[in-house]
C-alpha cells in the first residue's frame, strides 16, 4: 500500500511526513470569478491559512453547495466536494463524523446557507462538530443573475423583485447568536484583508463550529451595498478584546473600535441586532460547549477488521 492511500484510509500516514507546505501546494486553477468579486480575497486568505497551519493538501476538505461562492473547492489542491444547493452543512458534518481526522471547511453563499439550506444550518450550529464553516455573503443570488436573497437589503432592486426587496433583510448573526449550543460567531469583510485572514484563522483555532459571516463585495449585481464602507473606514466598528481578533496593522486606519468580551452572549446578541453599524471581530465564542463529532466518535478499527466487515456484508448477498 503506497503512503497515499495509507492516508486516505486515515491511518496518518502519508506523503512525504516532513515536507513544508508552500502556497503553490494548495493553489488549483484560476479562479473563473469575475474581475473584482470579494470570491478571491477569501480564496487568497483561505490559502494563507492553508500555509500558515501547514495543513497537509490529503487531510483536507472542503465542502460547498451551488452558487459562484460554491466553485471554491474547484480552486484549491485540496480535497473537494461540490455539493447540492443548501446541503453543504449535511454533506460535511457526515464527512466529520466519519473522518475526524480530516480538517473540514464549508463555503457557502447567503441563498446556499441562509434559504434553502436554512434547517441544515441551525442543526449544524447544535451539533457543533470541529469545522470551519464560511458564509460568503454577497446579498443576492449571483450565480443566477440577480434574484433576491434573504439578506438582500429591503428595497433593493433586483430581477426578482424590480420594485425592491419587500422584506427587512435577514440577520444571519442574530440567527446564530439564538440557535442552541452556538460555540463560534465572528463577522469580517473581504476588503480588509488582515481582519479576514485574522478571522479565518481564529476560526480554525476554535475548538468546535467556528461560523464566520464574511461581507462579500459581487461588483456584478450588488457593487452599491458596501461601497460606501470600502471607502470610508469610520462606517466600520472593530470589535477588540484580550480573547477577540487583534490586527494591529489597523489600528492607523480602523479607528472606529468597540470593547467586546466574546464570552458575554446577551451582549453578543445586542451588537448584531444593531445593523446600523457594520460590526467586524468575534461576537461570541465559549469552547465548553459539546460536540456531536465528541460523543458519537466512531469506534477505531484496523484496517483488517474493516476489510472483515465488509466481506462479511458482501456474503450476505453471495448466491
Ligand atoms: C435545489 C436547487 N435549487 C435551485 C438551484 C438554482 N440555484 C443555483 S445557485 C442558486 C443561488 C446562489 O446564490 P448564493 O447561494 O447566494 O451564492 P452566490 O452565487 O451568490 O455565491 C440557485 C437558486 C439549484 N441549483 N438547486
Ligand atoms: S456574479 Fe457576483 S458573486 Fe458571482 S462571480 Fe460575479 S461578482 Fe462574484
Ligand atoms: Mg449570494
Amino acid at each position: 500500500m503506497s503512503d497515499l492511500s495509507c492516508s486516505l484510509l486515515g491511518c496518518g500516514i502519508g506523503l512525504d511526513d516532513d515536507r513544508e507546505y508552500e502556497r503553490s501546494d494548495y493553489e488549483g486553477p484560476v479562479a473563473r470569478w469575475c474581475p473584482g468579486c470579494g470570491d478571491h480575497s477569501v480564496l487568497t486568505a483561505v490559502q494563507r491559512l492553508l500555509v500558515a497551519e501547514q495543513l497537509r493538501p490529503e487531510q483536507t476538505m472542503f465542502v460547498s453547495g451551488i452558487g459562484c461562492s460554491s466553485r471554491f473547492p474547484h480552486y484549491l489542491k485540496t480535497y473537494g466536494f461540490h455539493g447540492i444547493h443548501g446541503r453543504a452543512f449535511p454533506v460535511a458534518t457526515d464527512i466529520k463524523l466519519h473522518r475526524p481526522d480530516l480538517t473540514v471547511f464549508v463555503v457557502m453563499g447567503d441563498g446556499d446557507c441562509c434559504s434553502i439550506g436554512a434547517a441544515h444550518w441551525v442543526h449544524a450550529i447544535r451539533y457543533n462538530m470541529k469545522m470551519v464553516a464560511m458564509l460568503l455573503d454577497n446579498s443576492i443570488y449571483g450565480l443566477t443573475k440577480k434574484q433576491t436573497s434573504p439578506t438582500t437589503p429591503q428595497g433593493f432592486k433586483t430581477n426578482r423583485q424590480p420594485a425592491g426587496s419587500y422584506l427587512p433583510q435577514l440577520n444571519p448573526l442574530a440567527v446564530m447568536l439564538g440557535a442552541t449550543n452556538v460555540s463560534f460567531v465572528a463577522q469580517t469583510a473581504e476588503w480588509i484583508p488582515a481582519h479576514l485572514y485574522a478571522t479565518l484563522r481564529a476560526a480554525y483555532q476554535h475548538n468546535g463550529l467556528a461560523f464566520v459571516r464574511i461581507l462579500q463585495r459581487c461588483p456584478m449585481y450588488t457593487g452599491a451595498i458596501y461601497e460606501r464602507a470600502v471607502k470610508d473606514p469610520s462606517l466600520v466598528e472593530l470589535l477588540v478584546h484580550d480573547d477577540g481578533i487583534t490586527v494591529p496593522e489597523l489600528d492607523a486606519v480602523y479607528r472606529e473600535r468597540r470593547g467586546h468580551d466574546p464570552a458575554n452572549i446577551a451582549a453578543a446578541r445586542e451588537l448584531a441586532d444593531d445593523v446600523e453599524k457594520i460590526r467586524l471581530g468575534v461576537f461570541f465564542r465559549d469552547e465548553t460547549r459539546v460536540r456531536y463529532d465528541e460523543l458519537r466518535r466512531p469506534a477505531k478499527v484496523s484496517a483488517a477488521t474493516r476489510v472483515a466487515l465488509i466481506n462479511a456484508e458482501l456474503d450476505k448477498y453471495a448466491v
